[in-house]
């Protein structure tokens, strides 16, 4: 083993991997492009989809999601996951990578293969949207550049369960992977999963793109499709929950209050989550209604049970260490005197109540098979993944760049207060935006619609006026949060190239301390409160919903 490869980092103890650190880095620079790629057409969608500015034609709106969602979605958060695998494996194991040359082929794979798919998308040959739905039909190299993306991500996931092995046979760790780790390596168990389905699904969709396939069925597409598209959401999920109890130890010095049992909601992700794919079906025709309640109930509950632990775990295990820090007065000292000017432990937590009281409270709610008729295909859907993977995994994975431009790149953060401001913005932008959206969404206004008007159609569905209200308030939320966006991509960039470079001497960073354990037991009495409060939301959001759907009947 080359020992050279190694330093030792001043700030955490840990042997770091010079090319782990490397790799991370790339990863972590093409993730920053995929989101100011997309984040330049998140706003021309947005001021589209705006009524009162209504920006593009139709052409040019329908190719503009499309490059959003793939950029965001897809490359954004990916390329993000794929440097955490290189986080989480190599450094917080203090292991060489275990195929270093593998690393950067996978790399390559998937730059390839996103520039494949921007170009197809920018010359007009792929306005299909992210989800591709035969019977629409894209130039080829666009669904080359899907499996390219695919193969090599899959490359970055078994380069990490390689190194687990390498890990683990060179001793370079004690006892069992530590949590962060753990959750790590959930997703990448998960990633395996989708990029399977996706494999499943783009070989035969890009055979028929060259005319060797005669047809493909369009119910087959989407079941196997949303195999990929589905799982890849718990992907997300798993990493954001690893990066949220990485960031509560980095900010306030938490310890898991009970590891057996985060591990175990880790498991119960792998276990019942790709049953969930078939809320994205429920409107299919040829499935059965059986199939359809079984599928979205009782299995895909137990994966809402996992979201749930750690949603009540994290802030108990912050509220445990800061009352241990001293913050032990009432309910909410800890709460209140948190630190709330650093942007990691504000990401994190607006992530964390974001994604739970409004990805969460929506999805299961959306997800049941009879609410879901009134919520399928209206903006209420894009409402509720908007607060997913925007405020809870985007979010998370910007709080860590706090942290991982200097522990990695060695650069201070030029402006932090800047920063802070951009968490918030971006956190609070993507709120309103999302509860605007969703709103508008419950007047049935429709997803995927350049015409909220239908100005040129025969028929001529009423818009209720409210509609136009929460269609501006969210395109004002869109507009803070891609301020907030432009603040991340623009703080990251000249922090990379131009911050103040950080001696490798200790105590040149904030790392929080983890409090010592008091002996007697530390109460978390805030944060049930916090979760009684959270499941009565719950209750009364999803009740509305039969309300609602009730209503639809006209039953007098
Ligand atoms: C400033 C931040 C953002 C704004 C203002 C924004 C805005 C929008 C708007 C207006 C739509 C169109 C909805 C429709 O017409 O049906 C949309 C779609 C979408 N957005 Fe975003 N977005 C933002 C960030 C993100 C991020 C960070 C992600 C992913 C991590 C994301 C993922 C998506 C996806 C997957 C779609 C659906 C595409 C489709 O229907 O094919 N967005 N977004
Ligand atoms: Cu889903």
């Amino acid at each position: 083993m080359n020992v050279a490869a190694f330093r030792t980092c001043a700030h955490t103890g840990l042997r770091v991997s010079l090319t782990a650190e490397r790799l991370i880095k790339v990863h972590a620079v093409a993730g920053v492009l995929a989101i100011l790629a997309g984040g330049i057409a998140a706003v021309l969608v947005l001021l589209t989809r705006w009524p009162a500015v209504h920006l593009l034609d139709p052409a040019m709106y329908y190719r503009a999601l499309t490059f959003h969602g793939i950029n965001m979605l897809i490359f954004w958060i990916i390329f993000f996951e794929v440097a955490i695998l290189y986080f989480a494996g190599p450094i917080v194991l203090g292991s060489r990578v275990a195929w270093p040359r593998a690393g950067w082929v996978g790399f390559g794979l998937m730059v390839a293969g996103s520039l494949l798919i921007d170009v197809a998308i920018l010359q007009g040959g792929a306005d299909v949207m992210m989800t591709s739905y035969a019977p629409l039909q894209a130039v080829s190299h666009f669904y080359l550049g899907w499996i390219l993306f695919a193969v090599g991500a899959l490359v970055g996931v078994l380069n990490f369960f390689a190194t687990l092995v390498v890990a683990r046979a060179e001793r370079t760790y004690t006892g069992s992977i530590p949590l962060v780790t753990f959750g790590a390596l959930t997703a990448a168990i998960i990633a395996v999963v989708a990029l399977a389905h996706g494999a499943i699904i783009y070989v035969p969709t890009w055979l028929w793109s060259l005319g060797i396939v005669g047809s493909l069925d369009a119910g087959m597409y989407r079941l196997i499709w949303w195999g990929l598209g589905h799982t890849s959401q718990q992907i997300n999920v798993s990493a954001m929950v690893a990066v949220w109890y990485l960031l509560g130890t980095l900010t306030v010095g938490a310890i898991p209050i009970n590891e057996k049992v985060s591990r175990w909601a880790f498991v119960l992700y792998i276990l019942f989550i790709n049953l969930a794919s078939a809320h994205h079906l429920l409107v299919d025709p040829q499935l059965s209604p059986a199939w359809k309640v079984w599928n979205t109930s009782y299995g895909m509950y137990l994966a809402v049970l996992a979201s749930m632990i750690h949603g009540m775990t994290v802030p108990a295990s912050i509220e445990v260490a800061q009352r241990r820090h001293g913050f032990a007065k009432g309910l909410f000292e800890w709460l209140a005197r948190a630190p709330w000017g650093n942007p990691g432990f504000a990401a994190l937590m607006l992530s964390l109540v974001l994604f739970g009281f409004m990805g969460g409270i929506t999805g299961v709610t959306f997800g049941a098979e009879q609410v879901n008729i009134i919520s399928h295909n209206t903006l209420r859907i894009p409402g509720h993944f908007h607060a997913t993977v925007v405020a809870g995994t985007t979010l998370a994975f910007m709080g860590l760049t706090y942290y991982v431009v200097p522990l990695i790149w060695r650069r201070r953060i030029v402006a932090p207060s800047l920063a802070l401001v951009q968490v918030y913005a971006f956190g609070i932008g993507i709120a309103i935006f999302s509860a605007g959206m969703t709103t508008a969404g419950s007047y049935a206004i429709p997803r995927r619609h350049w015409d909220v008007q239908f100005a040129n159609a025969t028929f001529q569905p009423p818009v209720e006026a409210a509609a136009y209200v929460f269609l501006g308030i969210m395109g004002l939320g869109g507009l803070l949060a891609a301020v907030g966006g432009a603040l991340y991509v623009g703080i990251t960039v000249t922090s990379v190239f131009f911050g103040r470079r950080i001696p490798d001497e200790a105590g040149q960073l904030p790392l929080a301390a983890i409090p010592a354990a008091s002996g007697k037991h530390t109460p978390i009495s805030g944060t049930m409160v916090l979760v009684f409060v959270f499941l009565a939301a719950f209750v009364i959001y999803y009740f509305l919903n039969w309300k609602w759907l009730a209503a639809i009947w006209l039953v007098r």
